[in-house]
C-alpha cells in the first residue's frame, strides 16, 4: 500500500510525464522456490564446492547465475554429474529413474522438488495403483511434465494440452480415468479443460482441490485485480518460466498489453509510450530485486508513483529435507 504521488507540476517541470505504478501482491518467489534455493546454498555449506543442480534450480537466469558464483555446477542430465559429486534435482521434479540411478551410483543427492508438485507424484502413483489411467493436464517438454509422468509406468498416463486433446481422446465414456495437473497453469484455461473431461467422461476421478498451487492462482489473481486499469503490464521472468508466461496471457485477457523482462535493461523505452498506469508482477522464481531494478529504471524516463494492490497474504513455509537440517 501507501502510494506516494509525486506533484504532478514537477514532475512536468523536470520534462518528465507521470507514471503511475500499480504492484502487484504477492508476486514473485513462492515458497517452493525459497525452499530450493535454500536448499542449493546449504548442500554447497555441507558438502563444499562444487555441488551439482540438474536444471535449472528455478527457471530464472539471475538466481542460477547468483547461485553459481556461490559454487553450484548445472547441468541437464545425471550423467554429467562426476562420481562423488553432490547433485540437487531442481524444483520442478524428476522422474523415478533420476534419483533410482544416483542412488545406484552411489551419489550424495537432495531433491529439491517442491512439496506441492511431489504431492501430485504421489496421487498419479496412487491412481495408477487403483487401476486408473490419468489424464495429466500440462504443457509438453515442460520438465515438470517430464517428471510428473516419470512417477508411473510408461502409457499409464496421457498428456492433454488443450480443449481440442479433450476431443479427440479415444476413451470410451466410462473407461477408469483420473485427471491430475501441472502446478503452474492457467487457472481459467485449465477450468475450462476440465470442465471439458467431465463432459466427456462423468466418471473421471479428479483431485479434491485444485493441482495448480496456491502461488500460481494467487500471482494470476493478483494480475487480475491490476491489469484492467493498466496500459501495459511488465511480468519480470523468464521465457521457460510457465508460471510467469500465464500471468502475461492473463494481463493481456484482462485488455493490457503485457511484455516478460527477465531483467530491466529488456524494457523498450517506447513500449511507455502513451502509459499512464503500467502493472508490474514477478513470476514465482523472480527475486525481488529484480522488481526493485524495473521501478529504478522506469525512474529514469518518467515521474513515478508507486501503489501495491494486494490481493492476498501468503504465509507458505515448507521444511527442509532432513539431511539438511540439524
Ligand atoms: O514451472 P515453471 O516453469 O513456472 O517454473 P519456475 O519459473 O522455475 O517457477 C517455479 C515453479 C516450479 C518450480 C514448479 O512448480
Ligand atoms: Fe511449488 Fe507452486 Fe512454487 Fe511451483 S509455483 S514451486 S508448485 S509453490
Amino acid at each position: 500500500m501507501n502510494p506516494t504521488f509525486p506533484d504532478p507540476s514537477a514532475a512536468l517541470a523536470a520534462g518528465k510525464a507521470p507514471l503511475h505504478l500499480l504492484i502487484a501482491a504477492p508476486r514473485g518467489f513462492c515458497a517452493g522456490v525459497d525452499r530450493a534455493i535454500e536448499i542449493v546454498e546449504r548442500a554447497i555449506e555441507r558438502y563444499g564446492a562444487p555441488v551439482y543442480v540438474r536444471h535449472e534450480i528455478v527457471h530464472n537466469k539471475f538466481v542460477v547465475d547468483s547461485l553459481r558464483t556461490k559454487g553450484a555446477i548445472f547441468v541437464e542430465e545425471l550423467d554429467q554429474v562426476p562420481d562423488g559429486a553432490p547433485v540437487v534435482f531442481s524444483a520442478h521434479g524428476v522422474p523415478k529413474v533420476v534419483p533410482a540411478e544416483a542412488t545406484s551410483r552411489g551419489l550424495d543427492w537432495l531433491d529439491a522438488t517442491c512439496p506441492l508438485v511431489s504431492k501430485v507424484h504421489r496421487q498419479a502413483e496412487r491412481k495408477v495403483e487403483a487401476g486408473k489411467h490419468i489424464l495429466f493436464i500440462g504443457h509438453r517438454g515442460h520438465p515438470e511434465v517430464i517428471g510428473t509422468m516419470g512417477q508411473v509406468p510408461e502409457g499409464a498416463m496421457t498428456l492433454v494440452e488443450t480443449l481440442e486433446d479433450v476431443a479427440e481422446l479415444a476413451f470410451p465414456e466410462d473407461a477408469p480415468l483420473a485427471f491430475l495437473t501441472q502446478t503452474t497453469l492457467s487457472v481459467d484455461d485449465t477450468a475450462e479443460i476440465v470442465a471439458a473431461l467431465r463432459a466427456r467422461f462423468p466418471q473421471i476421478a479428479g483431485p479434491r482441490a485444485e493441482d495448480i498451487c496456491y502461488a500460481t492462482s494467487n500471482r494470476q489473481a493478483a494480475v487480475k485485480a491490476i491489469a484492467p486499469r493498466c496500459q501495459l503490464v511488465l511480468v519480470i521472468g523468464a521465457p521457460n518460466s510457465s508460471n510467469s508466461l500465464r500471468l502475461v496471457e492473463v494481463a493481456e485477457r484482462e485488455g493490457a498489453r503485457s511484455r516478460l523482462i527477465q531483467r530491466a535493461a529488456e524494457i523498450v523505452p517506447e513500449w511507455l509510450d502513451g502509459v499512464e498506469t503500467l502493472g508490474l508482477t514477478a513470476g514465482a522464481s523472480a527475486p525481488e530485486v529484480l522488481v526493485r531494478e524495473v521501478v529504478e529504471r522506469l525512474r529514469e524516463w518518467r515521474e513515478v508513483s508507486e501503489e501495491t494492490i494486494v490481493s492476498a497474504e501468503e504465509h507458505m513455509v515448507f521444511k527442509l529435507p532432513r539431511q539438511l537440517v540439524g
